[in-house]
C-alpha cells in the first residue's frame, strides 16, 4: 500500500537478527502473541501490527526478518553503482535494483523481505540494535543500505535491562546515520513506551500531529483501563466478602467445617483468578503465564498472618485473631449455647479439624451455626471475619494490577508475584484517611452481605482507583507508615 492510500504512518522495524526487533514491536503495540524467541532468525516474514486507538489505527509497525547478508548486499549495490555510473543515478535506484534481484535470490531472501515495506509501502525505518552486544564494523553495511533507501529513519538501542555496557559505543556508531533513542524492550513501562512514541516525531516532520494525538489517546485509554480495573477489584472484594457455604448441621461438625471451608475457598480462589484474568485482558495480556511457585504463594498468603504483619496490621489485631483461634483448640465446638447465632462471629482456626492443614497454621475461616426456619440447625462457613482479610485481598489485587499494567508485552517469562516482602505491601503505605475509608466500605459490605448502595460502591471504586499503578496521589499514600486505624480486630468474642 502506498502512503497516500494509508491513513496511518508505518515504520518497518529492522536490524540484524536477534537484536530485539520483535520485542520492540510487541511492546509498542501491546501484542503478546508476537513471536519473540532466543533463536537468531526467528522472524522469517514481514508482518504489520497496528496500534489501534478506538476504531482508528494510529501507527503500523512492521516486524521484519533480520539482516543476514548485509555486507554482501552492500557489495552488490556498490558494484551496481560502479557499473551504472552516471550523474543521474542515485543510491535509491541502486537499492531498488538490488531489491529486484534479491527478490528472486534465496541467499538474499531476508534482505528482500525487510526492504519490501520500505521500498514498496513507503514505511519509515526503525533500526534496532542490542546495547548489550559490542558494535562491530559489519553493522555499518546495514546502516548504509538503510540510508540509501532514503526513508525517514531512527535508531533504537535496545537496552535489555539497565546494564547495557555497549550503549555508548552504539550511540556513536549510529549517530551519523540516525536520530538515536534508547529503549528497554522488556523492561519498558507505560511511560517509557509513550516516550518512544513521542520520539517518532523526529522520524518524519509530517508525523507531529499524529504522534501527539496518539499519545493523548493512549493516556486516556490507560486511565480508562485503570477505572475498569478498580471496578473489577471492588467487585471482587464485594463478592468474596459475601461468600458463604451453608448446610444442615451434621454430627461430625469438624469434618463438615473442613468440607464447607474447602468449598468456600475453592470458590474464593476461582473468583480471584477470574478477576485477575479480567485485569490481564484489560491491559491486553492474553497469554500471561503465572509461575507455579508464585501461584502457590498467591493461593496461600491470603490467610497468612505474616502477610498481615508485613502489611502493617497491628500486633493487637493479630494477637486477638490468634487468641480467638486458640480458644477453639481441642475442638470446642460447643453446641450447648444453642440459639440462632451459636459461635456467631468467632473464628475457627488451625486447631479445628483439618482446616489448618489446608490453609496453614494461621488459617482463619468464620463459622456460624444458625437456627433453620423449619427447625434444626444450619452450619455456615463464611470468609474470614475482620478487616484484615479484605485488606490482604486488596493488597494482592493491587500488586497483581501493578505488575500486569506495567508489564511489557514482549516478555514471555511467567508473571512472578513475590509476596512476602515489605515492598509488596501497598496497604502499608496507605494514608490513615484511605485506610479508614476502605475499612468503612469493607465493614458495610459485610454488614449488608454484599448489597452496597450505588453511591457507596462508586466511592469505594474511587478509593481503589486512587491506588492505580501510575497514580500515587498524596491523598492515598502517606509518607509515614503510621499505625493502622482499623476496626479493632474484626474478631468478636464468643457469645
Ligand atoms: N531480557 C531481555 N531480553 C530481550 C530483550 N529484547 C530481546 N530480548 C531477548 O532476545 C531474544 C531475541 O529477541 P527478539 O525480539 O525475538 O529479537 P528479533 O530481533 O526479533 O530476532 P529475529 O526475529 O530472530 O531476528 C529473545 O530471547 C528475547 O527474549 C530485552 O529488552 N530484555
Ligand atoms: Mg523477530
Amino acid at each position: 500500500m502506498k502512503s497516500s492510500e494509508r491513513s496511518a504512518p508505518a515504520l518497518a522495524v529492522v536490524g540484524c537478527v536477534n537484536m530485539g526487533k520483535s520485542s520492540i514491536v510487541a511492546t509498542l503495540v501491546e501484542d503478546d502473541t508476537i513471536l519473540v524467541a532466543p533463536e537468531a532468525g526467528s522472524t522469517t516474514d514481514c508482518a504489520a501490527y497496528d496500534l489501534k486507538l478506538g476504531k482508528n489505527i494510529a501507527f503500523s509497525l512492521i516486524d521484519t526478518p533480520g539482516f543476514q547478508n548485509a555486507r554482501r548486499a552492500l557489495a552488490w549495490v556498490e558494484q551496481w553503482l560502479k557499473d551504472n555510473q552516471s550523474p543521474n543515478v542515485t543510491a535509491t535506484q541502486a537499492i531498488r535494483a538490488f531489491f529486484k534481484m534479491a527478490s528472486n535470490n534465496p541467499s538474499f531472501s531476508h534482505e528482500a523481505r525487510l526492504l519490501q515495506p520500505i521500498l514498496n509501502e513507503d514505511s519509515g525505518v526503525l533500526y534496532v540494535v542490542d546495547g548489550t552486544q559490542p558494535y562491530l564494523q559489519r553493522y555499518e553495511a546495514e546502516m548504509r543500505l538503510l540510508a540509501m533507501t532514503g526513508a525517514p529513519r531512527m535508531g533504537v538501542i535496545n537496552l535489555r535491562g539497565t546494564h547495557s555496557p555497549y550503549a555508548g559505543e552504539w550511540d556513536e556508531a549510529l549517530r551519523p546515520w540516525f536520530k538515536v533513542v534508547r529503549f528497554d524492550a522488556h523492561g519498558a513501562d507505560a511511560e517509557a513506551r509513550l516516550r518512544l512514541f513521542a520520539s517518532f516525531r523526529g522520524v518524519d516532520d509530517a508525523w507531529g500531529q499524529v504522534v501527539d494525538q496518539a499519545i493523548e489517546q493512549l493516556r486516556e485509554e490507560r486511565s480508562h483501563r485503570h477505572d475498569l480495573a478498580a471496578a473489577t477489584i471492588a467487585h471482587l472484594i464485594v463478592d468474596i466478602l459475601s461468600f458463604d457455604e451453608e448446610a444442615s448441621l451434621e454430627t461430625n461438625r469438624e469434618r463438615q467445617v473442613k468440607r464447607l471451608s474447602e468449598r468456600l475457598f475453592d470458590r474464593l480462589r476461582k473468583r480471584e483468578r477470574e478477576a485477575r484474568q479480567e485485569i490481564e485482558v484489560l491491559y491486553r495480556h492474553h497469554r500471561l503465564q503465572r509461575s507455579e511457585t508464585s501461584l502457590a504463594i498467591i493461593e496461600t498468603d491470603l490467610l497468612d498472618k505474616d502477610q498481615w504483619r508485613l502489611m502493617g496490621l497491628s500486633a493487637s489485631q493479630l494477637a486477638s485473631a490468634g487468641a480467638a483461634a486458640g480458644a477453639l483448640a481441642g475442638g470446642v465446638l460447643d453446641a450447648s449455647v444453642g440459639g440462632a447465632s451459636f459461635l456467631a462471629g468467632t473464628v475457627i482456626g488451625a486447631a479445628v479439624g483439618g482446616v489448618g492443614a489446608i490453609w496453614g497454621a494461621q488459617s482463619l475461616a468464620r463459622v456460624r451455626v444458625l437456627g433453620a426456619p423449619l427447625g434444626g440447625r444450619t452450619l455456615r462457613v463464611e470468609t474470614p471475619a475482620g478487616v484484615q482479610f479484605p485488606f490482604v485481598l486488596l493488597n494482592r489485587a493491587i500488586l497483581h494490577w501493578r505488575l500486569v499494567s506495567g508489564r511489557a508485552h514482549a516478555r514471555r517469562d511467567a508473571l512472578s508475584i513475590e509476596a512476602g516482602n515489605t515492598e509488596t505491601s501497598i496497604v502499608k503505605q496507605l494514608s490513615t484517611q484511605a485506610r479508614k475509608e476502605l475499612t468503612y466500605y469493607f465493614t458495610q459490605i459485610r454488614k449488608r452481605r454484599g448489597r452496597m448502595e450505588d453511591g457507596e460502591r462508586r466511592a469505594m471504586i474511587r478509593a481503589i482507583r486512587a491506588l492505580a499503578p501510575d497514580t500515587h496521589p498524596q491523598a492515598a499514600i502517606s509518607e509515614v507508615n503510621d499505625e493502622p486505624e482499623m476496626h479493632p480486630n474484626g474478631v468478636r468474642q464468643r457469645a
